[in-house]
């Protein structure tokens, strides 16, 4: 930290034009700061031919709590870290990072300018059919090439020591498995849903199962996991989407990744019943919505097996019968922390636009059941439920 300041937009500038070729000399640069994410400082430097480039930086505390909630800066280069080896893996699908400075904690990153958040856009029920089989693809080649059937067993347990990332993984088990089953003072619950939020709190036969899925979330280093893959973290337009925010990458079991993005397109789902009053309209994005799921399992799935049977070079894990239970394994995972975090992002402190943007607190609230009532299901049946289909079955069966 010694010699660490907090950035200015000038410094941001300095930075930016240090550390990269693209602005040239004698080139007129501006500068905005747009974040408004949890956590981070977010810069966009620009010159005056239109050329821009990205500069976050880690503030040593959590920016939407504020001074009271201190963290580590070496936030930034675990994030640097995870998007470099993304990036190696799946540059389509991954934003580049130019420079990381460890002094700064700061990250010069490629400008998405021409990309949207992909919440955003599917708040505002936008569709896009490229969505589910690119992020299958991120997913399969990020989590199969840094998993054991990729990687050697000391370069493996070599890359998972510099990447604990023991402070931000502590926020996950807390907001994740900890706080939405009791009643902590972080939770922000919907007044209206109030007696729901406190059955969870007494679901003892609940709690053993999250117990389980947490236990795994501490002890399950399966691959380089992105760790926070919701649809905030991802940018998109009409031809592709990137995959941005990695400061929670950490090695974990590899249905965390998959099952927090399945979550957030029900979120997105289940909004829409509050967000969009047009029936017709409603249920046509729903079943996109629910396509772009199945895809993305399936494509997915698919994609991984293929890497299984091609690449994998470790004799002992080439058996077909661990193969595939080891799949069966990551589908249930991924069941389970869909659950999870369809649960945390109704009652626990991070909440998403999906819902907020409801202005009708009691449509809100019905939305709200639905994805508690879900959540319960997914983590509670996830071991009965063997195919993707199974999942939307109980989506159209909610009360
Ligand atoms: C204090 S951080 C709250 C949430 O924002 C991040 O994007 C993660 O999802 C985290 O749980
Ligand atoms: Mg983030």
């Amino acid at each position: 930290m010694a010699g660490y300041q907090t950035f200015t937009t000038e410094d941001a500038m300095r930075f930016a034009d240090e550390h990269s070729g693209l602005f040239g000399d004698h080139s007129k640069l501006s500068c905005e700061e747009f974040g408004d994410g949890n956590l981070n400082l977010v810069f966009r430097v620009e010159n005056d031919k239109g050329s821009s480039l990205i500069v976050k930086q880690a503030l040593p505390y959590a920016r939407c709590v504020g001074e009271s909630w201190p963290l580590t800066t070496d936030r930034a280069r675990i994030e640097a870290e995870v998007l470099i080896t993304h990036c190696k893996l799946c540059p389509d699908h991954t934003v580049e990072v130019l420079h990381y400075d460890a002094e700064q904690a700061a990250i010069l990153m490629e400008d998405l300018k021409d990309y949207r958040i992909l919440r955003s856009e599917l708040v505002a029920a936008k569709q896009f059919e490229h969505l589910a089989p690119q992020l299958a693809a991120y997913l399969a080649n990020t989590l199969y090439y840094t998993s054991d059937f990729a990687l050697t067993g000391p370069n493996k347990k070599q890359q998972l020591g510099r990447l604990l990332n023991p402070e931000l993984c502590l926020i996950t088990e807390d907001l994740f498995f900890t706080d939405p089953y009791c009643n902590h003072e972080r939770n922000n619950i919907n007044i209206e849903i109030r007696n729901d939020a406190q059955q969870l709190w007494h679901d003892e036969t609940l709690h053993a199962e999250v117990a389980q899925l947490k236990a795994d979330f501490l002890s399950k280093p399966q691959a380089l996991l992105h760790g926070d893959m919701h649809s905030g973290s991802i940018f998109i337009n009409d031809d592709n989407c990137k995959v941005i925010d990695a400061e929670f990458g950490f090695y974990g079991p590899i249905g965390f990744d998959v099952g927090s993005l399945v979550a957030n397109l029900l979120l997105n789902y289940l909004g829409h019943f509050g967000l969009t009053a047009d029936t017709a309209a409603r249920e046509q994005h729903q079943s996109y919505l629910l396509s772009q799921i199945e895809t993305l399992w399936q494509q997915f799935a698919e994609q991984f097996k293929q890497l299984l049977s091609n690449e994998c070079r470790e004799p002992t894990l080439q058996n077909n019968l661990y193969q595939q239970r080891f799949m069966q394994q990551i589908f249930t995972d991924t069941l389970g922390y869909a659950g999870c975090e369809l649960i945390r992002r109704t009652v626990g402190l991070a909440h998403v636009a999906d819902f907020e943007h409801i202005t009708d607190s009691t449509q809100r609230a019905h939305s709200e059941r639905k994805a508690l009532q879900l959540g319960r299901e997914l983590i509670m049946q996830r071991h009965e439920l063997s195919s993707i289909n199974q999942l939307i079955t109980l989506l159209r069966y909610l009360k």
